[in-house]
């Protein structure tokens, strides 16, 4: 098997842009650094990493016969937003379990932002008290019971759409892509720096590209702050997605990095180098990145460059995975 053998439906305009960042370049004195924007690769709700993961797993809810895409996020999970605007683009019903995952102060969190745009795209939106996890929750398995109930057929996708067995064939045919982009622009990214949560975005880089000839460094920087249980399912992703795609060969332990620094003490809160980043990375490029993930991932970049452990020499690209919407619901901060 390899990637070409999954089927894809296409959601996104085409492959991301990628440019660079010449004034966070200038600024911080050390290495190349661009980006590649998720934030804008698709005319669906703001799209975003998840759209990208979705084009993998509509094949298979279509063939399932499914009229309903059952998903899960927090109030303000990016990710349940881009699952709502898939189902409305295929005349699907979406309904979206939205845990309380974050105890976040401000008054209009669960009314702004993303879980707005959820409600516009006329998803059935259902609050849960239950607090962040990774994992498969209960409530969404009661989701799929309550529509089946109803006499609908859901289709089930976990959160970040991470722990379905097609969750990190998107990002793996990014890293293709990231090959076919440095051919046109002339340049080699050693090093990719990308926030993980729920782990299929960065485990589907790990293993497209260890398909290629050159190695590079994946940098995953943790925004869970639950940090072993991010780390294992990065691995266990990274290691299923290999084998589907063919790899041919285990992944060894310093293929997947994980590193903790910049999450502080719980995820959805923003720290002072949350907030920092986004400041430099708004005044500097007109680049706007979220309080949540990738305020987090920025701030990583900007210290291990600082710190010397990205050399001066080196070319990195940026994954801006989206997730703007949720400024709204943090408007407090600024
Ligand atoms: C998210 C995830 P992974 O979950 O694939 O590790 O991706 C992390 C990530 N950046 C990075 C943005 C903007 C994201 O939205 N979001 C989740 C959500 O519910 O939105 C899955 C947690």
């Amino acid at each position: 098997m390899s990637l070409d053998d999954f089927d894809r439906y296409p959601l996104l305009f085409g492959p991301s842009p990628v440019h660079p960042l010449d004034r966070l370049t200038q600024h911080l004195g050390g290495p190349q650094i661009w980006a590649k924007r998720e934030d804008c690769n698709s005319g669906l709700a703001y799209g975003g990493n998840k759209t990208r993961k979705l084009e993998y797993i509509v094949p298979d809810a279509l063939a399932s016969g499914a009229d309903t895409l059952v998903s899960i996020g927090g109030y303000q999970s990016n990710h349940t937003r881009q699952v709502a605007a898939v189902a409305a683009q295929l005349g699907l019903k979406a309904r979206l379990v939205q845990e309380k995952w974050v105890d976040w102060p401000d008054a209009v969190n669960d009314k702004v932002g993303n879980i707005l745009l959820s409600r516009i795209m006329g998803a059935t939106v259902q609050l849960d008290a239950a607090g962040f996890d990774i994992g498969i929750r209960d409530s969404w398995e009661q989701a799929l019971e309550d529509v089946r109930a109803a006499g609908g057929t859901p289709y089930g996708i976990p959160a970040g759409a991470s722990e379905h067995r097609l969750g990190g064939l998107g990002f793996a045919n990014w890293a293709g892509e990231v090959e076919q982009q440095e051919a046109q622009l002339g340049v080699f990214f050693d090093t990719i720096v990308v926030c993980t949560v729920t782990g299929s975005t960065h485990a589907g880089m790990i293993a497209g590209f260890a398909q290629q000839d050159r190695p590079r460094r994946v940098i995953g920087i943790d925004a869970s702050a639950t940090l072993e249980k991010t780390r294992a399912q990065v691995g266990r992703i990274a290691r299923h997605t290999a084998d589907l795609i063919g790899l041919g060969r285990d992944l060894r332990d310093d293929e997947i990095t994980v590193l903790e620094g910049w999450a502080g003490d719980l995820y959805g809160v923003p720290v002072q180098s949350t907030i920092d980043a986004i400041r430099l990375t708004g005044e500097l490029e007109g680049m706007i990145i979220d309080p949540v993930y990738e305020g987090k991932s920025m701030a990583g970049l900007i210290d291990l460059v600082r710190q010397g452990d990205i050399p001066a020499d080196s070319t990195v690209l940026y994954a801006h995975l989206g997730g703007q919407p949720a400024l709204n619901a943090y408007s407090g901060i600024f």
